[in-house]
């Protein structure tokens, strides 16, 4: 396949999902551009996810880093967020997650390959179902895995009074996009960690300090027949494909540069932004 064609596919896989999560589409699309170096090359790039900051920061850096230096980012960034994964899962955690996050989706399999006990509820997540795909990672490499239809969410997280019923006791959540007052992630993010916040379960969000933006972050509005195809004409469809979750509700957030309050988080990265 020529360098064109080759750029061309993995565009198109980016748009329609095929590749996903912030730091997938980041790598994919950073190599694209090193195929096509070009300015109108970088514009369709930055066109195609419109809530992935991580792809921006991505973007900008190159000439001004080595791309070997970009590329070992992602996964030096990915350890160290492992290793302080492994301080906050305790034997006998049920945690909860929703979508499919490469940063929950690696942590999760390093504690489970550091022995740490543990099972994991995760929702399907509509209407793209990410939810099975991390739940197939997770079953593969022996983790226990309870999926839930999205609207089950509070069955999963809430305290049941009969003392055989098992409630998830921590929420792992991957980030899109990291703002000064919260962030962005998957639709339902916001309604589960709200949920989480009533019911005393804490948040955490596990994310790579590169989907850090100061700017405006617009929520992606994605095709209506993702949520249903041929409906019957006259029946408007909303699908947006983010949501934000404030800073209110989030416990900590586990970065690359360890395990924060929400607020310590965006200071540090305020002084070296
Ligand atoms: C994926 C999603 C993920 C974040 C973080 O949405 O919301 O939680 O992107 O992923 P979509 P990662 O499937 O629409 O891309 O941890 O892999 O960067």
């Amino acid at each position: 396949m020529d360098k064109k064609k080759r750029f061309d596919k993995i565009s198109e896989d980016i748009k329609s999902i095929k590749i996903q999560g912030a730091r997938t589409i980041a790598k994919a699309a950073f190599y694209a551009y090193s195929l096509i170096p070009t300015k109108s090359s970088m514009k369709k790039l930055l066109s195609l996810r419109p809530t992935e900051p991580m792809l921006e920061k991505v973007l900008s850096l190159v000439g001004k880093k080595s791309n070997k230096e970009i590329l070992a980012h992602f996964d030096e960034a990915q350890m160290q967020i492992n290793k302080y994964v492994l301080k906050i899962i305790q034997n006998n955690d049920v945690i909860f997650t929703h979508c499919h996050s490469t940063n929950v989706v690696n942590s999760l399999i390093f504690a489970k390959n550091a022995w740490k006990k543990f099972q994991v509820y995760n929702t399907e997540t509509r209407p793209l179902f990410q939810g099975r795909k991390t739940a197939r990672q997770l079953k593969n490499t022996g983790i226990k895995v309870t999926m839930f239809v999205d609207s089950a969410a509070a069955i999963a997280i809430e305290k049941q009074n009969s003392k055989d019923k098992v409630y998830a006791n921590k929420v792992f959540i991957g980030a899109d996009a990291l703002l000064k007052n919260g962030i962005i992630n998957k639709i339902g993010s916001g309604l589960i960690s709200e949920l989480a916040h009533i019911h005393k379960v804490p948040v955490y969000i596990i994310a790579d300090s590169w989907k850090f933006t100061k700017k405006k972050v617009p929520i992606e509005n994605r095709s209506l027949n993702e949520v249903w195809n041929r409906a019957p004409k006259n029946i408007k469809i909303k699908n947006p494909a983010f949501e934000f979750v404030p800073k209110k509700y989030i416990t900590g957030i586990v970065s690359e540069l360890g395990i924060m309050k929400y607020d310590d988080f965006v200071k540090r990265m305020r002084k070296e932004n």
